[in-house]
């Protein structure tokens, strides 16, 4: 374990799957276990970018265009990687990181339809060879999480599409998950919170090779 790299973890999946719960659990179980981490997320995680996001999330007289949207969020990662996220890793503090460009492959991609190749393209001018080490994958039936997110209140410009465009969104998750099994773990979201955590924790410890667990 000490001669792990500072790691780069991302968490995905469709609204309401629970990532920013158990993200929670994450932090703690790297906090008992002395890992220096930070969180972020995207959109966002730095003031500049946090600005893109009330953008992107906010609803005004004039919606964005699919390709305006994809740009600013690549414009927004751009930021985040450069100034926040490369520096961390650089100093050997993980991050944690809500949601990254396997969003961008399943909104822009999936749900808004814009072909994968540009996005491998916007990926590879922003982020060269940079790729999350580990990816979460919180996989929800799409009425379920809908059904959370609604029940928490104040949805945004995207949760607010239709439940087609979710489900495309889920599917090209899955898409990413099967291709990339070395990356991403793929969590059943349907569970209840704590039953989720030890399962995400387990899995965790296992690859990390972690002694503590929290609680
Ligand atoms: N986006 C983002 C793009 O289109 N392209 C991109 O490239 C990027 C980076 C960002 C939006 O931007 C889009 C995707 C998104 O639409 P966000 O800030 O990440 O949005 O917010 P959401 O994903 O919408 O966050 P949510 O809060 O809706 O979902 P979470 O974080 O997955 O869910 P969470 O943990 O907040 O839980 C929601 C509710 O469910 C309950 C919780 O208590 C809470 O009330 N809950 C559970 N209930 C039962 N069982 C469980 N296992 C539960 N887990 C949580």
């Amino acid at each position: 374990m000490r001669n792990q790299k500072a790691q780069f973890i991302t968490l995905e999946g469709v609204e309401g799957a629970g990532k920013s719960t158990q993200k929670d659990a994450l932090c703690e179980l790297l906090d008992v276990n002395g890992i220096r981490y930070i969180e972020t997320r995207e959109p966002g995680g730095t003031p500049y970018a946090e600005n893109i996001r009330a953008l992107l999330l906010g609803s005004s007289d004039e919606a964005p265009q699919a390709k305006t949207e994809l740009l600013l969020m690549f414009a927004a990662r751009a930021q985040h990687l450069e100034t926040k996220i490369l520096p961390a890793l650089k100093r050997d503090i993980w991050v944690v990181c809500d949601r990254f460009t396997d969003a961008t492959y399943a909104y822009q991609g999936g749900g808004r339809g814009i072909p994968r190749g540009w996005i491998q393209t916007l990926e590879k001018l922003v982020q060269g060879e940079r790729v999350p080490d580990l990816t979460l994958f919180f996989d929800v039936p799409v009425e379920i999480g809908l059904d959370r997110a609604d029940r928490r209140g104040n949805l945004d410009r995207i949760e607010s599409e239709d439940i087609e465009f979710f489900e495309r969104v889920r599917r090209t998750y899955q898409e990413i998950a099967t291709r990339d099994p070395g990356r991403v773990i793929t969590l059943d979201a349907t569970v209840n919170i704590e039953r989720l955590t030890q399962e995400m924790i387990s899995r965790l410890m296992g690859r990390w090779g972690l002694k503590c667990r929290p609680g």
